[in-house]
């Protein structure tokens, strides 16, 4: 798992560099979820299949940018689900965007994952660690990922980030979300989901949703790639996530890009999601 972790600084120092002088181009070329892709996700998507391939604990990579797995080494351990650069759209409005990276073993349902890991591209590179542990690092000056602290979230935070376009909302989500701002959450919502996450998780809680909606009645983000590692994440920061009604990392995907609504939060917010989702 070291060497996983390491390979994932070196990854990050690559995409930094990428991220600051590469054009934001799009390709003639869709991904499997049907997105077009940047020129920039498939350096990132690429750079990152090279430093994998020299792991020997890797026995396969999946990418949210390709419909196939890459198998590795047959006598590695792990299995890495990966998203390059999650959020990627909006490098051309220099927001802060993220790499995500879910740490299998076996298979690729919840219940396999291992670890997850996290790095968040803004003014600083941050990378979120939860193994056993939930722990933040901050590239430094000397190009070095230094431990900044370990992080907990509160039974109870202030902040709201409801994803989904609001006309396809469910109604009761929507009365779910407007009740949650009536009692004076902030919205804090940028379209990224690394930072948006981090923010929550940073400042001590508060709720992160992505619905069904009429449009996408499985929700948007996707299991293997993005919502198992932050489900996974913010379990072992003392959280909770759940797809309404069940704990995400109890589900079990048909297929490596199979989507689910989400809530990731803190207890009292996901109770208050669990309450109105029963009654619906
Ligand atoms: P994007 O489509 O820009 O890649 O992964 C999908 C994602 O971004 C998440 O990062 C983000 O939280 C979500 O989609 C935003 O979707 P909406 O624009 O529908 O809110």
């Amino acid at each position: 798992m070291e060497e996983i972790f390491k390979s994932i600084e070196n990854i990050s120092k690559q995409i930094k560099e990428v991220l600051m002088y590469s054009d934001t181009e799009y390709t003639a070329h869709t991904n499997a979820t049907g997105d077009t892709q940047l020129a920039l996700d498939v350096k990132c998507d690429a750079l990152i299949e090279k430093e994998f391939s020299r792991l020997s604990s890797v026995k396969k990579i999946i990418s949210e940018e390709k419909e196939k797995a890459c198998e590795l080494n047959p006598n590695g351990s792990y299995i890495i689900g990966y998203d390059p650069l999650d959020g990627s759209s909006l490098v051309d409005v220099n927001l802060s965007v993220g790499s995500i990276f879910g740490i299998y073993k076996d298979g690729i349902s919840g219940k396999d994952l291992k670890a997850a890991v996290y790095v968040v591209f803004g003014p600083r590179v941050e990378m979120v660690v939860a193994y056993e542990y939930v722990k933040l690092y901050r590239l430094g000056k000397d190009d070095k990922f230094a431990f900044v602290k370990q992080i907990a979230l509160k039974e109870k935070g202030k902040h709201n980030a409801p994803g989904g376009t609001q006309k396809e909302w469910a109604s009761f989500h929507k009365e779910l979300i407007d009740g949650i701002f009536k009692d004076g959450y902030r919205l804090r919502y940028s379209g990224g989901m690394v930072p948006d996450l981090h923010q929550i998780l940073l400042k001590g809680g508060g709720l992160f949703s992505y619905p069904a909606t009429s449009g996408a009645k499985k929700g948007k983000l996707r299991l293997v790639f993005e919502v198992f590692p932050f489900a996974f994440v913010y379990e072992k920061a003392g959280g909770e996530a759940i797809d309404g009604k069940k704990r995400l990392l109890e589900l079990d995907p048909e297929h490596p890009h199979d989507t689910s609504p989400c809530f990731f939060g803190s207890k009292n917010e996901i109770e208050r999601v669990r309450r109105a989702y029963e009654r619906s």
